[in-house]
């Protein structure tokens, strides 16, 4: 039976990866932060009692910050796999706390290629690198040989994991890869991302329980995928015979304009957009109401205008697809966030 360690766990991607992993019937072990209120919802589901016989999922306190814990974790599991998805991972956030986005995203991540080399255990490394690596697109679309610019502290906090990643490959001879994942959702995708406050919103509005949905740049551009889709390319990285990184998107892009209407289109609200900018309002076409008002707060100081990634590599070499589509994404993520409202 081969045993996994997922950092970040409890995030969106951590608990797909963990249902993932143990359908094929790894031991799956995870690092969760203690707080004062639960964190474990994504992962309710799979939850085992620690008394139970054969446990399959085990979770064991730690942090991203905390060098010794990790590497204690790593020698005692001594795990055959370590996915690396913890991290501060909201893009706007990270210019308000620079400093903890790289202390946990960069830094993190050392900590982890650090334990793996100290403790000399055997082990393969997977690192969730990112499509904000290419902030200034200086490509269209983005491939694995395309420069990187990053945009945001937790872009350039990424920017030294990813290097750091590969260095360690490269000196050390560690199986380390880094998946340079696009954007992908879910009806488990945190509130505060774009996607997710959109469907929450739209079904809100269409139920009366909310006026409005106040949101930033409408005209930014995503390379938008399913996050379940995305899991399985992190587990086929991991079982090659060479690590190598790889770019894993849709290759198709649109605005959040554009999901923000699929969205509301799902509920029976057409949005009729009018002013510009700062001033931009979305009205329903049938009642006249405002619906999206434009927040200046949620623009951010640097923004990443267009992505699109070239998956090609990863379908050659990996066999991997992309199985859902933009429109069955937004209608994935409604239905979720109908049945909730
Ligand atoms: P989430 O924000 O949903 O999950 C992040 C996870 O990291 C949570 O489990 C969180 O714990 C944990 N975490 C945060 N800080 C620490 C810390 N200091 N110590 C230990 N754990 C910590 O992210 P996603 O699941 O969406 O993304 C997974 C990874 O992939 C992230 O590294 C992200 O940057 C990267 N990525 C994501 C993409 C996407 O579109 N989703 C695209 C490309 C890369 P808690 O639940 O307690 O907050
Ligand atoms: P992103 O995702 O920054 O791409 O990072 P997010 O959903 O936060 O933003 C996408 C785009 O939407 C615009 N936007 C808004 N964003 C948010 N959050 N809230 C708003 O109200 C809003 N209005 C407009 C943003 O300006 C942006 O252009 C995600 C994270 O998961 C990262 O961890 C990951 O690395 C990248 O995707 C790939």
């Amino acid at each position: 039976m081969k045993r996994a360690l997922i950092t970040g766990i409890t995030g969106q991607d951590g608990s797909y990866l963990a249902e993932l992993l143990l359908e094929k019937g790894y031991e799956v072990h995870g690092i969760i932060r203690r707080s004062s209120s639960f964190n474990t919802g994504r992962i309710e589901h799979l939850y085992q009692d620690i008394h139970e016989k054969n446990l399959k999922l085990i979770l064991h306190y730690g942090d991203m910050t905390d060098s010794s814990n990790l590497s204690r974790l790593i020698y005692s599991i001594n795990p055959d796999e370590i996915y690396n998805l913890a991290a501060q991972s909201h893009v706007k956030v990270s210019f308000d706390i620079p400093e903890y986005t790289a202390e946990v995203d960069a830094l993190g991540t050392l900590r982890i290629l650090d334990a793996i080399k100290d403790t000399k255990i055997k082990t393969r490394f997977y690192q969730a690198s990112t499509s904000e690596l290419y902030g200034k697109a200086l490509e269209i679309p983005q491939k694995e040989t395309t420069p990187f610019y990053p945009r945001s502290p937790y872009a350039a906090a990424k920017l030294y994991a990813f290097w750091i990643t590969k260095n360690y490959r490269e000196a050390y001879g560690l199986y380390a890869c880094n998946g340079i994942l696009f954007n992908h959702e879910s009806p488990r995708r945190g509130e505060t991302f774009v996607t997710r406050k959109i469907t929450k919103a739209a079904c809100r509005i269409a139920k009366g329980k909310q006026e409005k949905l106040y949101l930033g740049n409408l005209n930014a551009m995503r390379d938008w995928g399913y996050a379940k889709d995305y899991v399985e390319a992190m587990w086929l990285m991991l079982q090659q015979e060479k690590a190598e990184d790889y770019v894993i998107a849709t290759g198709e892009t649109h605005t959040v304009r554009e999901f923000c209407e699929k969205a509301f289109k799902y509920v029976g609200i057409d949005i009729e957009w009018r002013g510009k900018e700062e001033d931009e309002k979305g009205y329903d076409s049938k009642t006249g109401k405002v619906v999206v008002e434009i927040d200046p707060r949620y623009f951010r100081p640097t923004e990443v205008d267009l992505l699109i990634g070239d998956p090609s590599k990863a379908r050659k070499e990996l066999g991997w697809q992309p199985r859902v589509t933009f429109e069955e994404l937004v209608k994935i993520m409604m239905e979720a966030d109908l049945k909730k409202v």
